[in-house]
This record gives C-alpha cells, sequence and structure tokens, in this order.
C-alpha cells in the first residue's frame, strides 16, 4: 500500500493497484462501485453495486484469496432487483454486511418510486438470498446493523432524510426487537455547518465496528461547492454499552478523493466505502469504497492508528448543533 498524500502521512493507504474492480471485470456492466465486504471461508468477498446499461443497479459478488486481486466474478449468484416490487423497482444499490450468528444480513438501498428506502436480505452461502421486506420508509439509506444486540435489541444506524429542505441529513439509529419492528429512533451525528467538509449532509459508509474504545463509525460527509458535492470520509467513536452516545467525532476528514479515478468518472470527486475487514492481527483493516460512482478501490490503516487519531482530533466544542 502506499501513502499518496499531498503532505504528511494519510491515515489510510491506497493500495497500488487501484482500482482493484472495474466495469471491464463484469461484462456488461456501465459501471461498478459502493462495496460491502465480508469474509466467506477464509476469502474476501466483495457484494458491489453494479449498474446496467438501464441505469438500475444489482448487487454481484467478488471473491478473492487475499482481497486485493485475482478476483473471482459472478461466479456465485448476487441481489438482483425485484423489478415488479415497489421497493426495488428502479434498482438495489449500496448493501452493507453484518455477520450475526451463522448468518449474513445485508442492508441496502432499494430505489422505489417513492425514493430511496432501506431494505434487509439474509444469506449464509451467498448462494441462496431470503429477503424480509422494507425496514425503513423513503427516504432512508446508509444503514447497517450492529453485529451485537443492546438490551435484547437490535440496532440500526440509518439515515433519514427531513422533509424541510436546509434542514441537513443525519445519522440516526433506530432498535428493534426482532428486526421487523423498529422504534424509539434518535438522532446520533449531526452534519456540520458552514465551511465544514461534513456539512450538508452524512451517511454511514461500512457497518459500525467493534473496538476495544468503542463503536467505530466511518461516516461520509457531503460539502456542496460551486461545482458539485465532494464526497469525503470522517471517523466517529460510539459507546460500546449505549451506541446512541458520541464519545469523539474526528474534526478533519481521514480520506477524501485524490487520485484520477476518485477525481474523476460518473459521479467525480467521491469516494463511497460500504465495507471494512478487520484482518486477523487485529489492527490491519481494508476500507473497500466505490470511486466516483465507477470503480472500487481498497485501502489500508491500522485500527490503532485510527483510534488515536479520533481521541486526539475531537473537539466536541467545533461540533455545533442547528
Ligand atoms: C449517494 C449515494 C451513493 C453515491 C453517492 C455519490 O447519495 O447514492 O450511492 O455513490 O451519492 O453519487
Amino acid at each position: 500500500m502506499t501513502s499518496s498524500s499531498g503532505g504528511g502521512r494519510e491515515l489510510f493507504s491506497r493500495h497500488p493497484k487501484n482500482p482493484i474492480l472495474g466495469p471491464h471485470d463484469f461484462p456488461g456492466r456501465n459501471a461498478v462501485f459502493n462495496p460491502a465486504a465480508t469474509v466467506l471461508d477464509g476469502r474476501t468477498l466483495l457484494l458491489v453495486r453494479t449498474e446496467h446499461r438501464n441505469g438500475m443497479s444489482s448487487l454481484a459478488v467478488a471473491t478473492s484469496e487475499n482481497g486485493i486481486d485475482h478476483w473471482e466474478v459472478d461466479r456465485m449468484p448476487g441481489l438482483d432487483p425485484l423489478y415488479e416490487s415497489f421497493e426495488e423497482r428502479w434498482g438495489v444499490e449500496d448493501p452493507r454486511i453484518t455477520k450475526i450468528g451463522d448468518e449474513f444480513h445485508i442492508v441496502y438501498v432499494g430505489y422505489s418510486p417513492g425514493g430511496p428506502l432501506v431494505c434487509r436480505a439474509t444469506t449464509t452461502d451467498f448462494v441462496s438470498y431470503e429477503r424480509h421486506g422494507v425496514l425503513m420508509p423513503p427516504e432512508d439509506k446508509d444503514a447497517a446493523l450492529f453485529p451485537g444486540t443492546f438490551g435484547g435489541r437490535f440496532a440500526l444506524i440509518h439515515r433519514p432524510v427531513p422533509a424541510i429542505v436546509g434542514a441537513g441529513a443525519h445519522i440516526w439509529l433506530s432498535l428493534s426487537p426482532d428486526l421487523r419492528h423498529w422504534g424509539d429512533a434518535e438522532l446520533v451525528v449531526e452534519a456540520r455547518r458552514g465551511g465544514w467538509w461534513d456539512a450538508n449532509k452524512i451517511g454511514l459508509g461500512p457497518p459500525p465496528l467493534l473496538t476495544r474504545d468503542g463503536w467505530l463509525l466511518c461516516y461520509h460527509g457531503v460539502r456542496v461547492t460551486a461545482s458539485g458535492s465532494i464526497y469525503r470520509l470522517g471517523l466517529v467513536l460510539l459507546d460500546l454499552d449505549d451506541p446512541s452516545t458520541v464519545l469523539a467525532r474526528g474534526n478533519d476528514w481521514v480520506l477524501g478523493p485524490q487520485e484520477p479515478f476518485e477525481r474523476v468518472g460518473d459521479v467525480s470527486n467521491v469516494v463511497f466505502p460500504c465495507g471494512w475487514i478487520l484482518r486477523d492481527d487485529g489492527d490491519t483493516l481494508h476500507l473497500y469504497y466505490g470511486a466516483a460512482d465507477s470503480v472500487v478501490c481498497v485501502a489500508e490503516a491500522s485500527l490503532k492508528e485510527l483510534l488515536d487519531h479520533v481521541h486526539e482530533h475531537s473537539d466536541p466544542l467545533q461540533t455545533p448543533t442547528p
């Protein structure tokens, strides 16, 4: 992995083989991006959003021994949209995978005529899938389950969009006794305002990661500029027992569009992760992200360094409430 920062050392090092997957790996697809990530039978498995030439997206499986190259693509079935349904009429997008027991829970966006909404499916083998319907009505997305329960209830991070223009879009947490009925929704992390890099809107990236210090979140923050939006990534640490409590929030972004394939694509200036994998040494973290809504990339970080960073660069006073 190499660090390609303009100055100083970056927390995330991009792999020199980036982009690790592109549309040429998935014949007939226009773009491949925003992958979920997990491990199946010792192999890295990505569930990749692939955009067809009619504009709709489906989710395709790619696996690799080392998580970097020699990907086997489309050998296993993915998730195609249920075009006849309301909730997936215009495709399925941006999955996140959480393993609970033996089951992989895939929380993904259904693009419905009413707007994006949150759906869930489960699998044990990425060969057969069971759909469990809609978790959150539109407009809501950027959702993932925690791998554990809190007082016997499952927890979901999600990002509803308020009807009031200019109210911003923020990260929420909801709880459920059965993964079906959700409630006790709480605002957890707000988009900042004004000149901040994460002003305007924010949303979860990969599923929350259990660490010694709390639940680590990686989120995307959007800054709207005269030449369009810039999607960058930041870090938040939530309390282990009460994940609605923010312990620390990094002030600076930790990864932003920099390489040519992150700067230019179908949607320029976007880095958008939906998966990360903590490797067996307990410290090496591989972050899988879509670049410019066109290709798939990987970057590596030390979990210890990320935690140190979020503690050292967190200033609650600089996180204004509206
Ligand atoms: C977000 C999502 C992502 C996409 C990003 C940039 O709202 O739709 O799928 O990568 O915009 O276009």
